[in-house]
């Protein structure tokens, strides 16, 4: 059995949250000028970009992830464990967030604090969320892959809509205090990537600390770092393939309608993938 409440119409584990935390840092959580945030939907390479982002910022030196777990490193603010870490840390601080932009500290919005976005095509952020949620007790398990499109389409899933999180954090693209990564982009130019981040966050890295940075934050270098592997050893990698093997052409068509409708509106080739 697994232990879940709703909150706004959303399932989150009693394992990881508490109502009053996640009430906490939407009203009370103080997001100060000088932190970065890294945002993201579930499963939108949200651990890599840490990983990265830790690495930029010891400058290739693997000291610091190799010793500490990655989620002290970058605390989650809406979570029992990061909660507690973030309000009582001083200077800058680095921390992560799945939560939609309707729930995220609104004292966030009257500061000039960085928050780095990433997505992902959420066909494979759904065959994975999927694959994560039977292997785990969070919440309830889905009993097919139909059944999870289902709960994704209507966003009865951990951080709800997809659709709303992207719709509502991409509104803030064109903000000089707002960055937007993709996996897929993350994928094709790693190191154009971190250049990017390195630009955004004013960090100057020498080349060959890029290099540390691109050797240490690798799938490989990650699966091996026991302060960060949790998310891949449930991963599917090597053990399935993509989403197209997963979703039969009646689910595909289904979701690229839906996908159409609820996503119209914004520029074409701002989602960097087909
Ligand atoms: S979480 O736990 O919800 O925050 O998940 P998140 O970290 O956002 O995403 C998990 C997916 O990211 C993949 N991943 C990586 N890909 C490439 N390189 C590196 N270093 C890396 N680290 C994690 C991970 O395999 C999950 O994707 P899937 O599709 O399940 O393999």
């Amino acid at each position: 059995m697994s232990a879940y409440f709703w909150f706004e119409g959303i399932p989150f584990s009693a394992i990881l949250y508490k109502k009053e935390i996640i009430e906490e840092s939407l009203d009370k959580f103080v997001i100060r000028d000088e932190d970065s945030v890294i945002v993201s939907y579930p499963k939108s390479g949200t651990n890599w970009l840490i990983e990265t982002i830790c690495l930029i910022q010891t400058k290739g030196n693997p000291k610091w992830i190799q010793s500490v777990p990655i989620w002290d490193r970058s605390p989650w603010i809406e979570t029992k464990r990061g909660f507690p870490i973030l309000i009582n840390k001083e200077g800058p601080r680095l921390m992560s967030s799945h939560l939609p932009f309707h729930l995220f500290p609104k004292s966030f919005f009257r500061s000039k604090a960085k928050v780095i976005y990433v997505i992902r095509n959420p066909r494979y952020i759904l065959v994975s969320g999927y694959f994560f949620l039977r292997n785990t007790n969070l919440i309830d398990n889905p009993e097919s892959l139909g059944t999870y499109i289902e709960w994704f389409l209507k966003g009865n899933v951990p951080y709800g809509s997809w659709f709303e999180h992207t719709r509502d954090w991409l509104s803030m693209r064109k903000n000089d205090n707002f960055l937007l990564l993709s996996y897929e982009e993350m994928k094709k130019n790693t190191r154009g990537t971190i250049e990017k981040i390195c630009d955004f966050l004013g960090k100057k890295l020498e080349p060959d600390e890029l290099d540390l940075v691109l050797k240490y934050s690798s799938f490989q270098a990650m699966k091996e770092n026991k302060m960060s592997n949790y998310s891949l050893v449930l991963t599917r990698k090597g053990v399935a393939g993509d989403w197209k093997n997963h979703f039969t052409v009646a689910q595909a068509e289904n979701f690229d309608k839906v996908f159409q409708e609820k996503m119209a509106g914004f520029p074409p080739g701002l989602f960097p993938w087909k």
